[in-house]
């Protein structure tokens, strides 16, 4: 669906001249296998705005909320009508088991909220499995003609910068904020063979987050697939992924190399946390009592 870019610009579109020499020299913006990873300061906003206006895309965006994660949303939405693609065309798919306390945000043009009921799930497990079925089925029965691009978000995250049409590729994967300087070993990856989310210490590229993760439908339909079916095997070996459904989108990641990487910048710890190399946070958790919304 994609159509090339045909790029013309008009006269008087004026933006930075890109450098064949000048880049940030501290941090890679390019992983061993050419592809990018996205920070403040690689890519022109402005430009890269214009490419992708001229494409009409729609970005889907799924988020869950069940039982008490429902008091993330207000933040959630009212904070990503004002940096989450604005200008651009997104759909949010809501999956909640409690549409009553659906808070009202008032939508940016072009962006809709699309609320969905689902059945209450009292175990993490079954949120953290279920979330990759219910993604898979969505995307196959219901947006092939409805989307171009999916992102799948946590809920308990608040926006604070610019995240727009730079993130966009055919399989996009956020760097975990705790990872980012580690080595390989000390990845909290499956270290248990009989796991299929496996991954033995001398593998690996980066650690990446489950809190989000994207790309074109075909391709996140084959990795929530691909995930859903990993997870099943796991159950029926009564074994389950140290980490859940990130350290088998970790596996996933490692065999289906992400064609765009994210840096940290769209996944933060929390808005207070510092690292030198972090010029704009994004998207960042927000503190919250894991006893206090967790159900037991
Ligand atoms: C219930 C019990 C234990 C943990 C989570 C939940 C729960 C999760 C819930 O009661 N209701 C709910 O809506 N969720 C959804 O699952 C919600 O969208 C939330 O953001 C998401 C992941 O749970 P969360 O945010 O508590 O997990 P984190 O922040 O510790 O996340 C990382 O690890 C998870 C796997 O353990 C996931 O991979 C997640 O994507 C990671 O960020
Ligand atoms: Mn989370």
């Amino acid at each position: 669906k994609l159509k090339n870019f045909g790029l013309r610009s008009p006269v008087g579109f004026v933006y930075n001249q890109p450098s064949a020499l000048v880049s940030r020299t501290d941090v890679a913006s390019v992983t061993s296998w050419l592809a990018p990873i996205i920070w403040e300061g690689t890519f022109d906003a402005t430009l890269i705005d214009f490419i992708y206006k001229q494409q009409n895309l729609t970005i889907a965006t799924t988020v869950f909320a069940l039982g008490k994660y429902t008091r993330f949303l207000k933040d959630f939405l009212e904070s990503a009508e004002q940096h989450y693609f604005v200008g651009f065309r997104v759909h949010y798919y809501l999956f909640t088991d409690h549409p009553e306390e659906v808070p009202e945000v008032k939508m940016g043009e072009n962006h809709r909220l699309i609320v969905r009921k689902v059945p209450s799930m009292n175990r993490w497990q079954d949120i953290s499995m279920g979330r990759m079925e219910i993604l898979e089925k969505l995307i196959k029965n219901e947006l092939a003609s409805e989307a171009d691009y999916i992102f799948c978000l946590d809920v308990d995250a608040k926006f604070y910068g610019r995240w727009g049409v730079e993130s966009l590729g055919r399989l996009v994967g956020v760097i975990h904020p705790w990872y980012f300087d580690a080595p390989r070993d000390k990845f909290t990856y499956e270290r248990r063979p009989e796991s299929q989310a496996y991954i033995p210490v001398e593998e690996g590229d980066y650690y990446f987050t489950g809190a989000a993760f994207g790309g074109s439908l075909e391709d996140v339909h084959h990795l929530t697939k691909t995930c859903r079916e990993q997870m099943n095997i796991d159950i029926a070996n009564s074994i389950e992924a140290l980490w859940h459904e990130e350290s088998h989108l970790n596996k996933y990641f490692l065999h289906n190399k992400p064609s765009k990487l994210l840096s940290p910048e769209y996944l933060w710890r929390d808005i207070n946390a510092w690292a030198a190399q972090i010029k704009v946070v994004r998207f960042s958790h927000v503190a919250k009592n894991n006893a206090e919304v967790r159900p037991n």
